[in-house]
């Protein structure tokens, strides 16, 4: 490898080799695209694209970079453990969830973007009057995904959405943010895991982005990411298995018993953090449930910026996403923290699980 200075007369700086690396291949034009350029690049491409919204994704970096520091240092900086407080959905809030929630809000609070921001962390939406007439989005986000695996040094994500601000003759409500996913102009996830990823849609393919640290910039690697139709690998809590329906036991037993022709029995693949589980399978394939259980039909997970988000970047790489029994962008939305069964994952895998959940297969 030769060393930097021989190629492109770039000062001969005793750098870390993932600089070195970066700059050498610069000088060679092959500089690796750049969270920024690569939206300016796909934005020049949409006809009156204002670059408002490449700016939104571009502070999402910003809010990544952010959290992934402090995750870096979480065991030694004492920000482990828990606040004492219940949030709204009754689960105890660790420091992290709410240092990555203050953080999405510090970070677009004033950033003149946004006119509403909405968070699986609090009870209400942050409503911006001073943005209001100028700001076209509306962010709703879950924070810190996973966050039992805040302890113990395992994967942690956020998701967010982004819906148009349809209203300029008031200010926006919480109604506002109440919406189908269909109705999504951008949505994706970070994943602080071996690395920091962000990857996101925006009606045009998926793509991912990883952190150098380096440089602290997101490097593109992972363009028009397409899964596979069928994968080898499932992601559930299988503890909840008693309270699974008649249904969901059947498909989980079908993808346990072994068939060669079918690649079964599947890899079971759970990480405790959604983000984790749906990146996985985003690109090797599989399925991951969290579906509705005998006491809680509606399961777990939240449409509006957990379900609905990661539907539509599942779809976009030729996935599915479904309740189990309908399709989870079609979903009309009651209310900001509304539960849904989730179901998402290769097509013919959550086609599979649709027809056993439906009882259309036994
Ligand atoms: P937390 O953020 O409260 O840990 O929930 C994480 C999550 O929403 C999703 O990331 C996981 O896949 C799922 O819940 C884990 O839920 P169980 O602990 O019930 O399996």
């Amino acid at each position: 490898m030769r060393e930097v200075g021989a190629v492109g007369q770039a000062p001969s700086l005793s750098l870390p080799t993932p600089f070195k690396t970066v700059i050498l291949a610069s000088t060679m034009g092959q500089f690796p695209l750049t969270l920024s350029r690569f939206i300016t690049q796909k934005q020049a491409a949409q006809p009156g694209a204002t670059g408002e919204l490449a700016s939104l994704l571009t502070q999402i970096g910003l809010v990544g970079k952010l959290i992934a520091q402090d995750l870096r240092r979480a065991g030694l900086i004492n920000i482990l453990g828990t606040t004492g407080e219940i949030n709204v959905q009754g689960e105890t809030v660790k420091k992290l969830d709410e240092i990555a929630n203050e953080t999405f809000l510090k970070v677009f609070h004033h950033s003149g973007l946004v006119c509403a921001l909405a968070s699986e962390e609090m009870e209400k939406p942050v409503l911006l009057p001073e943005n209001w007439q100028q700001a076209k989005y509306m962010l709703l986000f879950d924070p810190l995904d996973g966050s039992s695996n805040t302890d113990c040094n395992m994967p942690l994500g956020a998701i967010f959405s982004v819906l148009k601000s349809e209203r300029k003759d008031r200010m926006p409500t919480e109604d506002d943010l109440v919406r189908k996913g269909t109705e999504q102009v951008a949505a994706g996830y970070l994943l602080y895991g071996s690395s920091t990823m962000l990857v996101y849609t925006v009606g045009h393919g998926v793509h991912g982005f990883t952190l150098e640290p380096g440089i602290g910039e997101y490097l593109l690697s992972h363009e028009q990411i397409r899964m596979p139709a069928r994968g080898r690998v499932y992601g559930t809590n299988e503890g909840n298995s008693h309270k699974w329906t008649t249904g969901t036991k059947k498909y989980m037993e079908y993808l346990k018993t072994p068939d060669r022709a079918t690649g079964r029995p599947y890899s079971g693949r759970y990480s405790g953090c959604l983000v984790a589980d749906v990146h996985r399978i985003l690109l090797e394939g599989g399925i991951y449930l969290y579906p509705g259980e005998l006491d809680r039909p509606e399961g777990k997970l939240r449409l509006l910026y957990e379900a609905n988000p990661l539907a539509w970047v599942v779809e976009q790489a030729g996935g599915k996403a479904s309740t189990g029994t309908m399709r989870i962008l079609d979903v009309e939305a009651k209310q900001l923290h509304q539960r849904v069964p989730l179901i998402i994952g290769s097509a013919n895998d959550v086609r599979d699980a649709e027809e056993f959940i439906q009882g259309r297969r036994m």
